[in-house]
């Protein structure tokens, strides 16, 4: 199982190298959209074609799915790979924060959480950075010409927190979750919010807090997808003794009915999902 999982953080580690190097000729809008509606760059499609290509040419890899496509690709292998691709691809035209999530299930999607045997996540930022969870252990690694360097072997959420930042706009959030923000803002966290979860995430696995993206007055199960967004991300930030929530449970307790399904998601400081839970309660 290692091989492979390593196999698959050194393939998307690649991928990024080969993503970095065309985001500026690539921030042009597809025709088509995405399962979700959603308008596809150039670099959506891009990253997306590489990873499936790439992933699949793995031997252990049995499937690849991602937030770009209807359906999943098979092949033969015991590993089955749910990938975005380019997750906040929206910020190319902005110029900010975008990323790669992978997750690494031993079912075949639309799979449950606890299949989730490795996720990783790839940040462009000023630098490029990865961040992987195996087991109880979160690596984080400089990215630099397509290869991985070590910058911290053990990753860990600040106990304190600091951070926080949700999605949605706030007359579409539920009261309940509206008086929960106002909870954290009088206890003085500070606003971050980019509008690509990878990067948010990233703020609150470095300085500790909590990210999320609620249910929204006219969409009740937000807007995050479960098993390319939820799921990896719930799996990374448990794994490095935080928590996750869909508001009631631990995100890794749910199952899809179907790849594209979404969740509300809550990551972040046990206490704060805590706190969060009893509020939504
Ligand atoms: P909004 C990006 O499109 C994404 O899926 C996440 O990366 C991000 O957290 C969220 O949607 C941003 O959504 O509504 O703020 O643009």
């Amino acid at each position: 199982m290692t091989d492979t999982i390593e196999a698959v953080f050194d393939t998307v580690a690649g991928v990024a190298g080969d993503v970095r190097e065309v985001l500026a000729s690539r921030r042009s809008y597809e025709a088509g959209e995405n399962p979700s509606g959603e308008q596809q760059l150039a670099a959506d499609v891009y990253a997306d074609d590489r990873l499936e290509d790439q992933l699949l040419a793995l031997d252990g890899v049995g499937s690849y799915a991602s937030e770009e496509r209807d359906s999943l690709s098979v092949d033969s292998g015991s590993y089955h790979v749910a990938c975005d691709p380019l997750d906040g691809s929206s910020n190319l035209k902005s110029n900010n924060g975008m990323g790669t999530i992978v997750g690494i299930y031993d079912e075949q999607p639309p799979a449950p959480g606890d299949a989730l045997v490795a996720a990783g996540y790839v940040l462009y930022g000023p630098i490029t950075t990865m961040v992987t969870a195996v087991g109880e252990t979160v690596t984080e690694f400089l990215v630099e010409d397509g290869e991985r360097e070590v910058l911290n072997e053990d990753v860990t959420v600040p106990s304190e927190p600091v951070t926080y930042g949700f999605g949605g706009r706030a007359p579409d959030w539920p009261e309940e979750f509206a008086a929960f923000v106002e909870s954290v803002e009088d206890d003085r966290l500070k606003l971050r919010y980019g509008g690509a979860m990878v990067a948010d995430v990233n703020q609150v696995m470095t300085y500790g807090g909590i990210f999320g993206y609620p249910m929204l007055a006219d969409n009740p199960e937000g807007k995050l997808r479960l098993q390319f967004e939820g799921h990896p991300m719930a799996y990374i930030v448990e794994a490095a003794g935080g928590a996750s929530s869909d508001g009631s449970r631990s995100l890794l307790e749910k199952t899809p009915t179907e790849i594209h399904e979404r969740s509300p998601v809550f990551v972040g400081n046990d206490a704060l999902i805590a706190a969060l839970e009893s509020v939504l309660a």
